[in-house]
């Protein structure tokens, strides 16, 4: 069984040489980029098996992301080769660090990836995963792409713990209105990452219990708060929790069950747990979000405590918002758990 499995585009990113716009940046270097083979690498760049599962073109862009992707770790054997679409590209300026404000341009409209259908794809290499990670951005795409998502997010017995991280990409989304379709898909998943603003944007949303209140299904809910933090909503006990027989979340949830002495073992938690970030000099926040969900995934199939959960994530976070491009090396797991049992006042 293979740890996580990731499905989403990737792009050969484009990343400037000086600062500037994007009119007058003269040259760039190449990189990778992608939600969820960021989330893929980082994870196996920890030792976790993962699997990246997409469409790429027949193009040397195509080439590139396979053997950069498999070279972190990944399995790469399922991601299908399209003779007729082009592998995604895309651009974006260092930007103004004070802000966090760069400007981006994609080209990967009717890309390979954006022709993604269940179909298309292969469905046993899919449901291997112990935790199955998908993201917003692939909603965005195209028809098909949605339509995978939704056919991914149906809950059916017997599909992998299902992570959905809701990546609202303003560039992607001509009209905001749509945008609301990522609530729908939200609910369906069992593990919610999401930022405070994405919320506000993409749906009206303000603040983590407002958003917890139109987002009650998932198991655990987590709301990423900028530079102040992250808080995790978690629900015991329940339908949910035993259909997924995810083992480390089902130890968890029968402990809490147990205290909380509740009948049905159900248990809402209203208030959430809050754990602040890490002071960082930024270099840039893009692939920080990825790296979060990485580290929050890890200390998830390790079994770690929800707090501790938290503290893995803002610790892989703190090492990508130092770096340019999307991947960074996130902490070995010996340094990163010495850093997360500190005591409190460490972390605050
Ligand atoms: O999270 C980082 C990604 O946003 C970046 O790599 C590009 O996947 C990307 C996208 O679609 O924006």
């Amino acid at each position: 069984v293979v740890d996580v499995v990731c499905l989403g585009e990737s792009m050969v990113t484009f990343l400037p040489r000086l600062p500037g716009r994007l009119a007058d940046v003269p040259s760039f270097d190449r990189a990778i980029g992608g939600a969820e083979s960021n989330v893929a690498c980082t994870l196996a760049r920890t030792g976790h098996t993962t699997r990246w599962i997409s469409r790429v073109g027949t193009d040397g862009f195509g080439d590139h992301l396979l053997t950069a992707i498999a070279e972190c770790g990944v399995d790469v054997a399922h991601v299908r080769r399209d003779p007729l679409r082009p592998t995604g590209v895309y651009f974006r300026t260092a930007g103004d660090r004070a802000t966090d404000t760069h400007e981006v341009a994609y080209y990967r409209a009717g890309s390979a990836a954006s022709a993604m259908t269940a179909d298309g794809l292969d469905a046993a290499a899919l449901r291997a995963g112990r935790i199955l990670h998908l993201s917003g951005i692939t909603a965005a795409l195209s028809a098909d792409c949605l339509g995978l998502l939704r056919e991914l997010t149906a809950r059916r017995p017997g599909r992998p713990l299902l992570s959905f991280d809701v990546n609202y990409r303003p560039g992607l989304w001509r009209d905001t209105a749509r945008a609301r379709v990522l609530l729908d898909l939200a609910r369906g998943a069992d593990l919610v990452f999401v930022g405070d603003d994405e919320a506000r944007d993409a749906w009206g949303l303000h603040g983590p219990r407002a958003i917890r209140r139109a987002l009650p299904e998932p198991q655990l809910l987590v709301v990423k708060q900028g530079k102040a933090g992250a808080t995790v909503f978690r629900r015991t006990g329940g339908p949910d929790f035993r259909r997924t027989g995810e083992p480390d979340l089902r130890r968890t949830g029968e402990t809490d069950f147990r205290r909380t002495g509740e009948p049905d073992g159900h248990r809402d938690d209203a208030t959430g747990t809050f754990v602040p970030a890490l002071n960082v000099d930024l270099v840039a926040a893009t692939g920080a979000g990825d790296a979060f969900a990485a580290g929050f995934l890890s200390a998830t199939l390790r079994g770690l405590p929800d707090r501790d959960r938290l503290r893995h994530g803002h610790l892989w976070a703190a090492a990508a918002l130092t770096v340019p491009g999307d991947l960074a090396t996130p902490p070995s797991r010996p340094q990163a758990d010495r850093l997360a049992a500190l005591d409190d006042t460490a972390w605050e």
